[in-house]
């Protein structure tokens, strides 16, 4: 049985940039459903029962195929939205540490170009979906999934993700993904990525 941990902050510790409202109905409620739907799906193959998440998630095709989806989808969405709270911060306007800087400008350029594609990597994803920086091999990517798709599902480290599902920013920005994601990056959790 997988439970939902509570936030590791208030629901207003992200405001103004993500608001409480938000907070309270995507943890309290989309990421519950996830695990609520995910255990309902494991409940009649006990035999996974000491699985971890992690375990479930990159190997989904050695399951039961009549529960390959749904744990694709709620275990997708229990594993993104875990790592996610972890993603952000109530200390706001942190910076990534010097390594973490470094490896950055090597990938990408500069911060800033790292923050231009990894906004236009989520602004391109159509629908509902995520925006991730992973580790592929000893390289730093950018990379969108579709809906709850993970990365460790295709053999990648998540280092750093956005939620870009409507229902993370649409009571505070409505149609206006591009303010959510430029305003995400105040009160990104940079100390919490360790490569
Ligand atoms: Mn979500």
């Amino acid at each position: 049985m997988f439970t939902l941990a509570n936030l590791p902050y208030t629901y207003s510790a992200l405001e103004p940039f993500i608001d409480e409202l938000t907070m309270k109905i995507h943890h309290d409620k989309h990421h519950n459903a996830y695990i609520e739907n995910l255990n309902k799906a494991l409940s009649t193959y006990p035999e996974l029962s000491n699985k971890s998440i992690e375990e479930l998630l990159k190997d989904i095709s050695s399951l039961p195929a009549d529960i390959q989806a749904s744990v694709k989808n709620n275990g997708g969405g229990h594993y993104n939205h875990s790592l996610f709270w972890g993603y952000m911060s109530d200390k706001h306007h942190q910076v990534p540490s010097r390594n973490l800087a470094k490896k950055i400008d090597e990938a990408f350029g500069d911060i800033d170009k790292f923050k231009e594609a990894f906004a236009s990597a989520g602004l391109s994803r159509f629908g509902s979906g995520w925006v991730w920086l992973v580790k592929n091999g000893s390289d730093l990517e950018i990379i969108s999934t579709a809906n709850q798709d993970t990365p460790i599902s295709e053999g990648k480290t998540p280092l750093l993700g956005l939620d870009v599902w409507e229902h993370a920013y649409y009571l505070k920005y409505q149609n206006k993904r591009i303010e959510y994601i430029q305003n995400w990056w105040h009160v990104v959790n940079w100390d919490s990525i360790t490569i």
